[in-house]
């Protein structure tokens, strides 16, 4: 038996390192790198048997053109050949006819490799397509972070196992970052409390020391309110302020405009809940406070994060002390994204369009998109206003590209459907956004079939297109090798000796992460003036506070992951399944429905339909919705995003998954 060390590709986290054992070329058996100082020997129940997905019979192995109507899933295969001809001179067409900008990419991180990830950038950029806003997940967290913590990076999630207390603020620790739980349970060990605070009781609440159920979007309200109380009271921690921090005092000025009364109540906790996490955060100096990016997906995200962060720095948390800091998303090996980006390729600036907007770009749009380019994503699955986004991949004139591992919602409506490999095919390097590590990898096995990787797909069509410029001559050890050079955060001897495959390193940076004492970029500012407004505030929602449509909708839909499915990823294996539908009993009752129906879940937008499971664990007037399963319902198909909106977030134009308005009605059917 052979072993081999990877890295899971995944849009996760916890990047984990991965030990394969192989036989007779076949990968046998999955495990944690028991050597990765994260990972520490285990892997979540989705990737011990991501080798069965690497290895299945479903993979998309052949190029194939479709011959069925759109979405159909029905295809002819070809050669590689003829399918970069086709699409070579497709493209050469599109642009000839309608301008380069006629030519969208859509693509994002369902491969986190740097180099993967990035691929198409080199040859969109000379090709003058329209530019792709990458949106979808963090840019709202990351836009409220940097304003008033600038380029600091988060505190090391090991630091919250010397805490005495851990709030999980806005994330599901126990779905999305499995790998933090262990050092959640240290601390417990030694007596530390998890606090959880969260619109519904989620697997992580369940398995808290206490539950805040927040209102969605309450979270600013919370955090001021608390930043209030504990200023009130003098227990916030000057020393710090006055070292590492500016702007207090107009922070402190509008902290003082609010009455507390208010921000409790626009907070959605009662009094006894507020106080006592107060008291819970005055009485633990050791406080750290893991921020998901789950609270940022509605309209006040950002203010969220925004508020959040305030308090932390108003507690000193990012002091250095012991047990003590924030993390949002940890930036460890921050890089030059130009050596991945090649944004001198392009030879004039052209359009940029916001990946949730995806259902606009191909149905209102003008000049239209004609050309769709698909990679390392599923939007039909994971952008919001799926109707939108479906009745655009319907379209006869639009001509799609899908570069895919599996035939997935997305790639049914493909012209031309191309195989990507996986990551276990591929070389690579993974930083992570939750921890401080990186690792370069291998190949663990051969390409399967005729697929490519993105980075080969890319440089085989620039070379049909006839681009001759650097970038497309490099080999991908030479781009790794490019990237690497710039990040910042690599060990010296590891710049020297070169970033060998297999082996894990961890980040310089963390010496001053989460650490004001000892980072020299730059100090807190609690009233950043180019943002607005430049102290943070409670701001109303968009949809949530749409009194006419709430008359309409009057539930409050959340769309959450769940445990088995990564996004939309893992989708093939469940092919039935419609996912449930977590509703309070109140509401139940209200609308005569019972556990275990089939619901249509509607609004404006479209419908869902999931099994119904009622419990307390959903707060009154809240719906929570878990998975984005494939479109699947047997006698229809949507999906859960066909409920969503394409409004924006407060910063960063992110999306706003958790916040839409909703009722739902039996369907009928009995599951
Ligand atoms: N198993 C699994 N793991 C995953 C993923 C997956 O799909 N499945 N997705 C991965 C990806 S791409 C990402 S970005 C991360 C995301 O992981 P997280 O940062 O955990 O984000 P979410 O899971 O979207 O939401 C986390 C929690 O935020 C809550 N929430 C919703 N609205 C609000 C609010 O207004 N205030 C507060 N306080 N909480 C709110 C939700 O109820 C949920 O419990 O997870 C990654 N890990
Ligand atoms: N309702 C709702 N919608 C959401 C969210 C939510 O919480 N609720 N979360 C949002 C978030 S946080 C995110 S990050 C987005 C994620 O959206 P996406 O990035 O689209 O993520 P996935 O659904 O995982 O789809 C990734 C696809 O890439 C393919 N793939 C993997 N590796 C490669 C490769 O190397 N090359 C190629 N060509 N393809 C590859 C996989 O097979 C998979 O089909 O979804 C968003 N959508
Ligand atoms: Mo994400």
């Amino acid at each position: 038996m052979e072993r081999r060390k990877t890295i899971c590709p995944l849009d996760c986290p916890d990047a984990c390192g991965i030990q394969a054992s192989l036989e007779n070329g076949k990968i046998i058996r999955l495990d944690g790198d028991a050597e990765h100082p994260f990972t520490r020997g285990f892997l979540c129940q989705k990737v011990r048997t991501y080798h069965h997905r690497v290895q299945s019979d479903e993979r998309v192995l052949f190029p194939q053109i479709r011959t069925g109507a759109k979405g159909d899933a029905r295809f002819e295969r070809i050669s590689w050949d003829e399918a970069l001809e086709l699409l070579a001179s497709r493209l050469t067409e599109i642009k000839r006819e309608h301008g380069g900008e006629a030519l969208l990419p859509y693509c994002y991180a369902g491969n986190m490799g740097a180099v993967a990830r990035w691929a198409g950038y080199a040859f969109f950029n000379r090709y003058g397509a329209s530019r792709l806003q990458q949106t979808i997940c963090s840019s709202a967290a990351k836009a409220a972070w940097a304003a008033h913590c600038g380029s600091l990076p988060g505190s090391p999630p090991e630091i919250a196992s010397h805490a005495d207390l851990i709030l999980a603020w806005g994330i599901d620790i126990k779905v999305t970052n499995v790998h933090f739980w262990p050092l959640v349970t240290q601390a417990r060990r030694r007596g530390a409390k998890l606090a959880v605070i969260d619109p519904y009781r989620n697997v992580t609440a369940r398995a808290a020391d206490f539950y805040f159920p927040i209102r969605p979007g309450g979270d600013a309200a919370l955090a001021l309110g608390l930043a209030k109380r504990l200023l009130d009271e003098g227990r916030l921690n000057r020393k710090f302020i006055d070292r590492y921090t500016e702007g207090f005092d107009e922070f402190a000025a509008s902290l003082n405009e609010n009455s507390i009364d208010a921000l409790i109540e626009d907070s959605g906790l009662d009094r006894e809940q507020f106080e006592a996490l107060a008291e819970q955060i005055a009485q633990n100096p050791k406080t750290f406070i893991r921020i998901g990016i789950g609270l940022t997906r509605n309209t006040t995200g950002a203010m969220s994060v925004r508020a959040i962060v305030c308090l932390a720095a108003a507690l000193g948390l990012f002091d250095g002390g012991a047990g003590r800091g924030a993390l949002l998303m940890s930036n460890a090996f921050p890089g030059d994204s130009r050596r991945l980006e090649f944004p001198e390729l392009s030879e004039k600036p052209t359009r940029s369009i916001n990946m949730v907007q995806l259902g606009d770009a191909l149905t209102v749009l003008a000049p239209p998109v004609k050309a769709l380019f698909v990679y390392s994503s599923n939007p039909l699955s994971v952008a919001p206003d799926a109707s939108r986004v479906r009745k655009g991949l319907a379209r006869e004139d639009l001509f799609t590209v899908v570069h895919e591992q599996f035939v997935t919602p997305t790639a049914r409506y493909a012209d031309l459907l191309l195989p990507a490999t996986t990551s276990f095919e591929n070389c690579d390097v993974y930083t992570s956004y939750g921890h401080f590590q990186l690792g370069r990898v291998e190949p663990v096995i051969p390409a399967r079939g005729e697929a490519l990787s993105n980075f080969d797909l890319f440089q085989r069509l620039a070379a049909k297109m006839g681009y001759d410029d650097a970038p497309f001559r490099q080999s991908i050890g030479e781009r790794l090798d490019s990237y690497i050079g710039t990040l910042q955060g690599l060990p010296n001897a590891v710049r020297k000796e070169g970033l060998r495959p297999g082996a894990t390193i961890t980040s310089d940076e963390v010496a001053f992460a989460g650490n004001y004492s000892r980072f020299e970029r730059g100090r807190f500012r609690f009233a950043p003036q180019h943002v607005e407004p430049a102290v943070p505030r409670v701001l109303p929602s968009r949809e949530f506070a749409d009194a006419e449509l709430e008359a309409r909708y009057p539930l409050r839909l959340i769309t959450p992951p769940m445990l088995g499915l990564l996004n939309s990823t893992f989708g093939e294996r469940f092919p039935k399944w419609i996912g449930t539908l977590m509703m309070h009993p109140r509401d139940a009752e209200a609308r005569n429905l019972s556990a275990g129906e089939t619901v249509e879940v509607f609004n404006g937008r479209g419908y869902n339909r999931r099994t119904l499971a009622i419990s307390e664990d959903a707060q009154p007037g809240l719906v929570v919705a878990q998975g984005i399963y494939w479109e699947n319902d047997a006698s229809e198909s949507t999906g859960v995003n066909d409920l969503t909106s394409q409004q924006t977030t407060d910063l960063g134009g992110g999306g706003t998954f958790h916040e839409s308005l909703v009722d739902v009605r039996g369907a009928g059917s009995r599951a």
